[in-house]
């Protein structure tokens, strides 16, 4: 995790002050990159403080069975999801929160069930029949502009396709998934963060990689706790499509320190960081690589308890506010 802490370093030599809507001050960089090479088990896990190891995979496995409330999110071990949904005044105020803890469609919603609509014209039989053919169901007659049409629904499994294209076509260079929707941008407690999600796998080396862009990001708490979830998201699906998990590219837009985490970073930087641990993650979990049989609906099975690190030496924890 040197790369951490250079970043950390740019950030405070080249920064530049902006303001934005929490109310604290950044330091800002407009775009940054890290490239973690996590051959022979690798795991990038920051050391110069404790990382929220428990909390990262609760809230991975929430992510992953769609999950939309932070009861959810605190029964699998994430606690970060509570003032998102609790404490924020303009959440706290939309029209479209379902009660107390509810978030909306954040993050694993949009990864599992991103809703799709088309609107087709009612006489395009060709069109209704493939779309339907697709998994989209009709889901009601629309009049638009005097043209009989009809609306077709789909909730999109983002995830579960790229997992099928990693096995079925690993050539291809489409295999993504994003959580940027612009239609439910209105509904959710937080528009996704890290949002675009792309895999790399290389049928002949068997090795699978990941590009990871993450359109803002605290670099005091959450750009650590980022970093570890999508590479523990990589050997999860490496795991069960046969692949050994090799580069891990990080890619922030606008990269920011908030001024009341100033001190954190700066003890950081005095901090020596200690090797990398390794993930495990837990022998039930099938690997397609032993078994050749693939189940991916160990995506949704999946529990916390199933990953673990080996040989993780860090600093002391330090505590530091979010900025919400
Ligand atoms: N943030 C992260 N990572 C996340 C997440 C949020 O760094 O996974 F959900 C930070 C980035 C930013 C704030 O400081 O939360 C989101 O605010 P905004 O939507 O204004 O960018």
């Amino acid at each position: 995790m040197q790369q951490y802490q250079e970043l950390i370093r740019t950030v405070l030599d080249t920064g530049s002050w902006q303001d934005n809507r929490t109310g604290i001050r950044t330091l800002s960089v407009p775009g940054a990159m890290m490239r973690f090479d996590l051959a022979n088990g690798n795991f990038p896990a920051v050391t110069t403080k404790k990382l929220a190891f428990k909390s990262v995979v609760g809230e991975l496995c929430a992510f992953l069975r769609a999950s939309r409330n932070a009861a959810e999110f605190r029964a699998l071990g994430c606690k970060v999801w509570d003032q998102n949904a609790n404490e924020n005044a303009q959440w706290l105020a939309n029209p479209y929160r379902q009660g107390e803890d509810d978030l909306g469609p954040v993050y694993g919603v949009q990864w599992r069930q991103w809703p799709a609509y088309k609107l087709l014209d009612a006489s395009e039989a060709a069109q209704i029949a493939s779309a339907q053919a697709n998994g989209f169901a009709v889901v009601a007659p629309v009049v638009e502009e005097g043209v009989a049409k009809v609306l077709l629904y789909k909730a999109v499994d983002q995830l579960r396709e790229c997992l099928d294209t990693i096995m079925n076509d690993p050539g291809s260079r489409r295999i993504l998934f994003h959580g940027w929707n612009p239609a439910v941008l209105d509904a959710v407690a937080l528009p996704a963060c890290h949002l675009l999600y792309q895999f790399i796998p290389n049928a002949s080396t068997r090795e699978i990689s990941l590009c990871l862009y993450v359109r803002s990001n605290d670099i005091g708490l959450g750009t650590p706790f980022n970093i570890a979830e999508g590479a523990v998201l990589l050997h999860l699906v490496a795991r069960l499509t046969g692949y050994t998990p090799r580069w891990f590219t990080y890619f922030i837009g606008d990269a920011h320190i908030y001024e009341n985490h100033l001190d954190m970073v700066q003890e950081q930087l005095q901090r020596e960081p200690f090797p990398a641990p390794r993930l495990v993650i837990a022998d039930r979990v099938p690997e397609y690589a032993k078994t050749g049989k693939y189940e991916p609906e160990w995506l949704e099975k999946i529990e916390p308890s199933d990953f673990s690190l080996e040989g993780y030496e860090h600093h002391a924890p330090i505590k530091a506010a979010m900025a919400v």
